[in-house]
């Protein structure tokens, strides 16, 4: 089993490039409980929504804002992601939201460029002391529209962004300009692995035209001391609450 925690030259990587990827941080139990979830959970059922990329074609997005007794809340709590952040933030964390991204086969849409802090901004935090954790659920590869990211793109700052169907995208010609300017990288990754990445890095993904779907789960956290100005979306104001180790199958047992 490799290491579940970053190691100072993965912080570095971190620090110097925006994101970094940890390798089999799930097991393929725990990621067949989450599929499972996803698939006829109550939670992803209640909260799953539909939005539109620019050309129309449709990605399923299931958001929620709370931590609860379920699957999604042991992996958001997993000793393996919260540590993880608090690595990176260099301070506690909070829990922001969760999402499942369901890019079905042959239509899931694409993502415009953009940074997470783009809409947070809005959101009200002061800082963009934030990060998400992206748990991949099937084999991400170009072909279904992998992430991709624009390496050391964090370190722009906050460009102005503006809507994209029904997306908050980066505005175009600021894309154009900065593209050229970083290594662009395809962010293909197995099932279980888990992409942690700066919330003013630069990412977008293509449409999924293959045969295979590609359902993602992405946690998003804010530093804990990070102050956020009254918005209906909120932060939690407590550190996140961390889990056993073995609480993903735990809780597929017990809240199935
Ligand atoms: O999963 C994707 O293709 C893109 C998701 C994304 O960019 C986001 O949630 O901010």
């Amino acid at each position: 089993m490799p290491p579940t925690h970053l190691d100072p030259s993965a912080v570095a990587h971190y620090n110097e490039r925006g994101y970094v990827i940890l390798h089999q941080v799930f097991a393929e139990d725990e990621i067949s409980a989450m599929i499972e979830a996803a698939e006829s959970g109550s939670r992803v059922a209640d909260t799953t929504r539909s939005r539109q990329d620019g050309e129309g074609r449709p990605t399923r997005l299931a958001i929620w804002h709370d931590l609860g007794n379920d699957v999604w809340t042991a992996a958001s709590t997993s000793p393996r992601i919260v540590n993880n952040i608090r690595i990176l933030l260099g301070e506690e964390a909070a829990f922001f939201h969760g999402k499942v991204i369901f890019k079905d086969a042959h239509e899931g849409g694409a993502w415009e460029w953009h940074q997470d802090y783009g809409y947070w901004y809005n959101q009200g935090f002061a800082f963009p002391r934030m990060i998400s954790a992206f748990v991949v659920l099937d084999p991400a590869t170009e072909a279904n529209g992998c992430l991709q990211v624009l390496a050391g793109s964090h370190h722009l700052g906050r460009l102005d962004h503006g809507r994209v169907g029904d997306q908050t995208g980066t505005e175009a010609s600021r894309v154009d300009q900065v593209v050229p300017l970083f290594e662009r990288v395809p962010c293909e990754m197995d099932p279980g692995d888990v992409l942690f990445f700066h919330c003013n890095l630069l990412h977008t993904s293509e449409a999924n035209l293959s045969d295979h779907p590609r359902r993602s789960f992405i946690i998003c956290f804010n530093a804990l001391s990070n102050p956020q100005f009254a918005t209906k979306q909120t932060a939690e104001s407590r550190p996140c609450p961390v889990s056993a180790d073995n609480a993903i199958l735990t809780a597929a047992n017990e809240f199935a």
